[in-house]
């Protein structure tokens, strides 16, 4: 059962100081939380991705090698990972960072395998076309699956570079490696420049799994009302299919609420009436 609790003032979610790991992402750009999953739920999520998730023939962004395996959409290919998307603690630290109108924006595995070679520094809200400084709007997690090490690819940091408005991604800075064990998260702000690490290892792949959350009033980079099929989302707890788009913001669909479009497709208000009916209607606010 999920416990919130507030000690002096800060937020507590199933253990994990709230207040504290927002705090952390808002000052240095991330956060790392070990044992974020057990063993037996990283075993489980990798059985379900080896056993359930294509793989897409894509390289990984700026490498060209193909030594990087990407699967993305992932709530179209397996269910095994919907519960760490309701997961009270990374809704709290995505809202902590986003505000409270919170959606998916991307899901991927990412296999970085013997042989890939480092990935540029990049920013992931980099996408959208907004001045900095302005608001957070994305917010990211990495959940290792396998030991991320120095040798086989640790992602590469750079501390307080969420704030550096002033200037473009630098390739040459100095950078920090997360090295984390398996069933750690990392979660940054999508203005920190980060990239992949180069995998020098002979044998030893390493299994990230990625979720990614933009505000809910910003496009998703993948455009999950169209990635997920109807026929799955409807299956959803409301929530998912929430983080999924399917949120009223303002209007919903002819006023009504997406979540019941979802279910019924009427996209036409039941009450709706052509005009002639509000012209002949006295009671009519347009008569
Ligand atoms: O693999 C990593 O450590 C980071 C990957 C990444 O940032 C990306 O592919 O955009």
């Amino acid at each position: 059962m999920t416990e919130a609790v507030e000690v002096a003032d800060d937020v507590i979610v199933d253990g994990l100081n709230i207040t504290e790991r927002v705090a952390e992402i808002e000052d240095r750009g991330f956060t790392i939380v070990e044992d974020f999953i057990t063993p037996e739920e990283v075993a489980r999520i990798r059985h379900a991705f080896d056993t359930e998730v294509h793989i897409t023939e894509m390289r990984a962004i700026g490498t060209k090698t193909g030594k990087t395996w990407r699967a993305h959409n992932l709530l179209a290919k397996t269910r095994a990972v919907d519960y760490l998307f309701l997961d009270p603690r990374i809704r709290a630290l995505v809202e902590g960072v986003l505000g409270k109108y919170t959606q998916i924006n991307v899901t991927t595995l990412f296999n970085v395998l013997p042989g890939e070679t480092r990935q540029f520094l990049h920013q992931d809200d980099g996408l959208w076309p907004i001045k900095r400084p302005h608001p957070h709007f994305v917010c990211n997690a990495l959940i290792a699956l396998d030991d991320f090490g120095i040798e086989n690819g640790a992602t590469h940091i750079v501390p307080y570079s969420h704030k550096w408005y002033d200037r473009p991604v630098d390739q040459e800075v100095e950078t920090l490696r997360v090295v984390m064990r398996s069933g750690t998260m990392l979660m940054w702000e999508g203005g920190l420049w980060h990239g992949g690490g180069a995998n020098m290892s002979k044998d030893r792949e390493r299994l990230g799994f990625f979720m990614s959350h933009n505000v809910a009033y910003l496009r998703p980079q993948e455009i999950q009302l169209l990635s997920v099929p109807r026929e799955v989302v409807r299956e959803m707890p409301e929530k998912l299919q929430r983080l999924l788009g399917y949120h009223r913001f303002g209007l919903g669909v002819d006023g009504r609420d997406p979540v019941d479009v979802l279910q019924d497709g009427i996209v036409i208000h039941p009450t709706a009436k052509l005009a002639e009916h509000h012209r002949m209607d006295p009671q009519s606010t347009n008569s």
